[in-house]
């Protein structure tokens, strides 16, 4: 059966790799599914076809067969749960690689997201100077805890899981702040998983098309 997830036509970010596609499409890389993508508009991602997929008008979405998802967390715990790569075996070390996914996307992305709303898109009003230390502030102090519990280990709990590729995902959309660089063990991470040869392949994939 074809797997098949929706991307943007043509990404605000030109293909840095920073839309949530790039973590669906790294899942499916890491587990060895292939897949088709279809790029949809942001006018298309608004109407009826789309949002029967998903309900937000949002990318990206999955289909398999009768099965449509979207949110990237519930994907790529799909994808965990049916293919071996993601998740270990132990019951108890796999209920914490999906903690790790959750703090991913329920911890560190909601103040990320903070960062890049203040930066980019209120960067023009008065407040936005001072409303950008409180943000970073609170910022810096969930990658300061995530930087203590992850310590020197390659990865947050033993093996790379989906609960790295989550976190790492995260990690990246707050390069271009600077706030990866106050700590050099993230930061490495984050180099980690990108060094990933599946990684590498969603990237490139992603690439191919907004570099059109
Ligand atoms: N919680 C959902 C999930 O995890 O799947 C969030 C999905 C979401 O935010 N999708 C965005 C979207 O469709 C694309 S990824 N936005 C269009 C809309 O809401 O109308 C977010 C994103 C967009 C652009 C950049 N960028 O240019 O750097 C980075 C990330």
């Amino acid at each position: 059966m074809t797997i098949i997830i929706t991307a943007f036509e043509k990404s605000p970010d030109r293909g840095m790799g920073l839309a949530r596609d790039t973590r669906v499409r790294w899942a499916l890389e890491e587990v060895g599914q292939p897949y088709d993508v279809r790029l949809v508009s942001f006018k298309a991602m608004k109407e009826p076809a789309h949002l029967s997929l998903h309900p937000f008008g949002q990318i990206p979405t999955y289909e398999e067969g009768d099965l449509a998802l979207f949110e990237t967390g519930a994907i790529v715990l799909h994808l965990a749960q049916r293919h071996a790569g993601l998740l270990p075996s132990d019951a108890d070390a796999k209920a914490r690689a999906i903690t790790w996914m959750f703090a991913a996307l329920n911890t560190l992305e909601p103040p990320i997201l903070e960062l890049f709303t203040v930066r980019i898109l209120e960067g023009d009003k008065p407040w936005a100077s001072e409303r950008l230390s409180l943000v970073l502030d609170r910022a810096r102090t969930r990658f300061g805890q995530l930087s203590a519990r992850l310590g020197d280990a390659d990865w947050l709990d033993g093996a790379f899981s989906a609960g790295d590729l989550m976190m790492v995902s995260v990690l990246l959309r707050a390069r271009s702040s600077g706030l990866l660089d106050e700590f050099p063990n993230l930061a490495a991470y984050v180099a980690r998983g990108e060094a990933r040869p599946a990684y590498q392949r969603a990237f490139a994939a992603q690439m191919a098309i907004n570099a059109k």
